[in-house]
């Protein structure tokens, strides 16, 4: 097992497209292992493989934490979801959910979802599965496959609050940590 490093806004590579999975095995076990791990260090309640630069459809997910607005997060106990290959084949209703993400540290915003979705996946075996979801695993659900696509939270936001938010990130890179500025 490894943690691995998590790939951060505005790093390109998180706008890149995700290939799907064709081999299943050991090599997919070792990916979703660490990117377990590496979820539940953070704490995060859901990874995508671009986020840690791995261009492929793979999703981790447990949204299995205290009810509380804690953030980040703070977990009560384990209960992985490993989404290969995800499709989303059905949205009902609408949510507005406030969301974060590992990749954008710091930045809490509410986004606009579907309330209810439907999910046909693979499991880490490549066995298909359909998984109903509403709430927060929908929104959690939603949230992942859009990394898949090359897009965050911070791309579904009004046009001039994600103009606003992307360019106080870069602001801040370009002024570097204020813990060590002078
Ligand atoms: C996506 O988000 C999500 O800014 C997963 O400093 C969001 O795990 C799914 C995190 C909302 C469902 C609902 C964010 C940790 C974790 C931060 C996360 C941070 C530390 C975000
Ligand atoms: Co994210």
């Amino acid at each position: 097992m490894a943690l691995l490093p998590i790939l951060t806004y505005p790093d390109p590579r998180l706008a890149r497209k995700s290939e799907p999975v064709k081999k299943f095995g050991s090599e997919l076990e070792k990916i979703c292992a660490d990117m377990l791990e590496t979820m539940y260090e953070a704490p995060g309640i859901g990874l995508a493989a671009p986020q840690v630069n791995v261009h492929q459809r793979i999703v981790v997910i447990d949204v299995d934490y205290e009810e509380s607005d804690d953030e980040p997060p703070v977990r009560s106990n384990e209960n992985p979801l490993i989404l290969i290959n995800a499709k989303i084949t059905k949205k009902e209703g609408d949510i507005l959910f406030k969301e974060g993400c590992l990749s954008v540290p710091g930045e809490y915003e509410e986004v606009n979802r579907a309330e209810r979705v439907v999910v046909e996946y693979q499991d880490i075996h490549g066995g298909k599965h359909v998984l109903e979801a509403e709430g927060m695993l929908a929104v959690a659900i939603q949230h992942e496959l859009d990394h898949l696509d090359g897009r965050l939270f911070i791309d579904r936001l009004s046009f001039v609050k994600s103009r606003s938010i992307k360019r106080k990130i870069k602001k801040e890179l370009e002024l570097g940590d204020p813990e060590e500025r002078e």
